[in-house]
């Protein structure tokens, strides 16, 4: 075992203050942003140039053509891509030296469609990386890997994962896919199990899951290019006042969130309560873990 990386192992260990002093400096030559056009895409464009050079934004010619991106800005290219179609991937990652993929279904939807955008893109994304020798990916990751964990539970990112549906299984594949690259050919990646990124914790359930679009760079940063990280995973949370997650096995990227679901309690708590044996209320993927079956014959 001497010598050998093992996901993990630098778990305990805190980041090196020498790369720690060089964290707010570093940059890639070409970033590569996937679901450019999305909520956390169009909410972390304007910060991307603090991380790279140059910008690749790429999303579905849709939402491009349909000017969902407006103009390209300085350093910045749009490049419309389905994620589905492997060789316009191929071609969308040629040049880049790290990707951060956001692109494909957020949501829990039939399976027809996850196989798309989610099952087989994230393949043709790690097929190129592994091609055009990205340094690392960013692979944008759900809680509902876990969804099936009850709130009362406090969980670590080795606990079995029990994904709450499609959409969750296709992120537990990705996160597969991830450490499969890695072992057979070096891609490193961060998978970042995000929690609910939006401008406020909407519900009881965000009061734990939420995440600042401000915590989210930070742990972007650290996931770019903080050193030998293999393939860590982390969840995305603020320092919310109560959390499900625990982040210790991703220490070495030395994540330190700064903001707390808190300033959201007064508005959150003058909804009216879930009944207690609501999933919303007792599981961690709260809605997800009730959406579907979408199929006729599942219904049966
Ligand atoms: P979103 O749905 O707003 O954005 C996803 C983007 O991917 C869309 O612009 C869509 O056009 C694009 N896309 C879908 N299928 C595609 C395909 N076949 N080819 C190319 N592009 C495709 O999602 P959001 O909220 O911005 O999330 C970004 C990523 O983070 C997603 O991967 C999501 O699963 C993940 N995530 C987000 C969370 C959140 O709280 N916003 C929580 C957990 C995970
Ligand atoms: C996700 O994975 C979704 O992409 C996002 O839209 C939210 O629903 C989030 O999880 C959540 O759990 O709040």
């Amino acid at each position: 075992m001497s010598g050998e990386k093992i996901p993990g192992a630098a778990a305990s260990a805190a980041p090196d203050p020498a790369w720690e002093s060089a964290l707010a400096s570093a940059r890639y030559p070409r970033l590569l942003l996937t679901g450019a056009a999305g909520g956390v895409g169009q909410t972390i464009r304007p910060h991307l140039r603090s991380l790279a050079d140059q910008v690749r934004l790429s999303d579905l010619a849709r939402a491009i053509d349909g000017g969902a991106l407006g103009a390209a800005g300085e350093a910045e290219e749009l490049v419309a891509c389905d994620l589905a179609d492997r060789a316009a991937v191929d071609a969308l990652v040629a040049g880049c030296d790290a990707i951060v993929h956001l692109g494909g279904v957020s949501v829990e939807r039939p399976f027809e469609e996850i196989l798309e955008g989610n099952i087989k893109g994230v393949f043709h994304i790690y097929e190129a990386a592994r091609r055009h020798r990205v340094k690392r990916v960013i692979f944008a990751s759900s809680n509902h890997v876990t969804g099936y964990y009850r709130q009362d539970q406090k969980i670590d990112t080795r606990a079995l994962r029990r994904p709450d549906g499609y959409y969750g299984l296709s992120k537990s594949y990705g996160e597969d896919m991830a450490q499969f690259y890695f072992d057979r050919y070096g891609v490193e990646t961060v998978s970042i199990r995000i929690g609910s990124i939006f401008p406020e914790a909407k519900d009881r359930r965000m009061l734990a899951s939420w995440m600042s679009v401000d915590d989210f760079m930070q742990l972007l940063r650290r996931a770019l290019f903080a050193p030998g990280v293999g393939h860590t995973v982390v969840y995305g949370m603020s320092d919310n006042a109560h959390t499900w997650w625990d982040n210790r096995y991703a220490a070495h990227l030395g994540y330190a969130p700064k903001d707390s679901s808190e300033i959201f309690r007064a508005k959150v708590e003058a909804q009216p309560k879930p009944a207690p044996d609501d999933p919303v209320a007792v599981l961690q993927g709260g809605a997800f873990t009730t959406v579907g079956p979408f199929d006729p014959l599942q219904k049966a």
